[in-house]
């Protein structure tokens, strides 16, 4: 049994001795937010690090997503979406008083089958909203093409995404636009925040003014916007973080892997199939079935280990937000789930014995 428990994950901190000069620089011009100088470093620095255009930085990934279906103009649309996914992608959709319209995922890559989405299109759709889940890319060439075909946006719900790639570009360059997430428990973390990606210049525009209540260069209200700024303490976090990110992805796939060849020896235990791209910041466990899990969860959680249930419940049984909308595949696949502590600060003998107690347990 581990002394102190372990949760799922940790956030990746920088030396504090790397925040301090930026958080001096703060204090001494007094420049907290409002668009200042760190969130426009923040913001050249991580494009050129992830070999993107430009990035539009805002407060949190759940309103990085609201800014996009706003700058694409999408409200009171319908959005085919993938019910395995954070609540957040539903509640962004909600917000911009659109309808989730869910369509099931692919059982091996746990992203949206684009094999299914043509046949819930209708004349109310407008957009295509899927999630790069655990940072695995998505069929983008198939998705593009019905996208195509029926005059549909797509924006990627790139959350779990920063450090993947697809065909060689940041997975971030991908869709109309990109959502992701710098949450403290992401790749990259900026306490709290997100960011919007786009090659358009004018949804970049868009993005930038809907973050300031809508303002533009001129004083006039340009359009209907919020307040989704991000402040310069979060950009400074950023930044002294981005410069561990290189480091904290090959951590990660190192102990993703060190996690993958132990738990492979259980002839019982299935993983997502992931393309070369994927970031690997998650490491996702499919059980044969729930009780099996339970059981499991309930084992490690006696030796201090806290694994998590992302995603569960599947997002289209929240019967209180959403009409019911059978997804029998990620239904089932949500209650057989659980990501298991991956982070940058559990060493890999931690590792190691988290894997041999796991397949001591499903023997049990
Ligand atoms: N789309 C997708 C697909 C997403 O997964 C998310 C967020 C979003 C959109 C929206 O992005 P944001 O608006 O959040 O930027 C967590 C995160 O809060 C959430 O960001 C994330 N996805 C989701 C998958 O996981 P919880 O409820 O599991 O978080 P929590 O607080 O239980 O944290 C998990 C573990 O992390 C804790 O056991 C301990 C550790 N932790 C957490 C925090 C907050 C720390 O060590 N320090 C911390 O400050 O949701």
């Amino acid at each position: 049994m581990f002394k102190e428990p372990i949760y799922v994950t940790k956030p990746t901190l920088a030396p504090l001795s790397d925040l301090q000069p930026y958080l001096e620089r703060i204090w001494s011009t007094g420049v907290m937010t409002h668009n200042g100088p760190l969130v426009q470093q923040f913001e050249r620095d991580f494009a050129s690090w992830a070999g993107i255009t430009k990035l539009v930085a805002v407060c949190n990934g759940t309103m990085a997503i609201q800014m996009a279906i706003k700058a694409l103009g999408l409200e009171g649309g319908e959005i085919i979406t993938t019910p395995f996914t954070f609540i957040a992608t539903l509640s962004a959709i909600q917000w911009e008083r659109c309808v989730p319209v869910f369509v099931d995922i692919d059982p091996e890559t746990l992203n949206i089958d684009p094999a299914k989405i043509e046949k819930k299109i209708t004349s109310k759709t407008l957009a295509i909203l899927p999630v790069h889940v655990f940072g695995n890319p998505c069929e983008i060439e198939a998705i593009q093409t019905v996208a195509q075909k029926h005059g549909l946006k797509v924006i990627y719900d790139a959350a779990h995404a920063v450090g993947s790639t697809y065909k060689g570009k940041s997975l971030l360059a991908y869709g109309d636009i990109a959502a992701t997430s710098f949450h403290a428990t992401k790749m990259l973390n900026t306490v709290e925040g997100g960011g919007c990606v786009t090659a358009n210049p004018d949804w970049d525009k868009a993005l930038r003014a809907i973050r300031f209540y809508g303002f533009g260069a001129s004083k006039d209200a340009e359009r209907q916007g919020f307040n989704g700024k991000m402040t310069e303490v979060h950009a400074a976090v950023g930044l002294s973080n981005l410069k561990c990110l290189h480091a904290a992805l090959d951590d990660r796939r190192q102990k993703y892997t060190l996690y993958h060849d132990i738990l492979s020896r259980s002839g019982h235990l299935r993983f997502q199939r992931i393309d070369d791209g994927c970031n690997k910041s998650y490491f996702p466990v499919i059980f044969e079935s729930e009780a099996q899990l339970l059981r499991v969860e309930k084992g490690l959680n006696v030796q201090n280990v806290f694994p998590r249930r992302y995603f569960y419940p599947s997002v289209n049984t929240f019967v209180k937000l959403v009409a019911d909308q059978s997804c029998p595949v990620s239904e089932d696949i949500s209650k057989r789930i659980l990501c298991l502590p991956l982070y940058k600060d559990i060493d890999r003998e931690t590792v190691t014995e988290i894997g041999r107690m796991l397949l001591t347990l499903m023997e049990g």
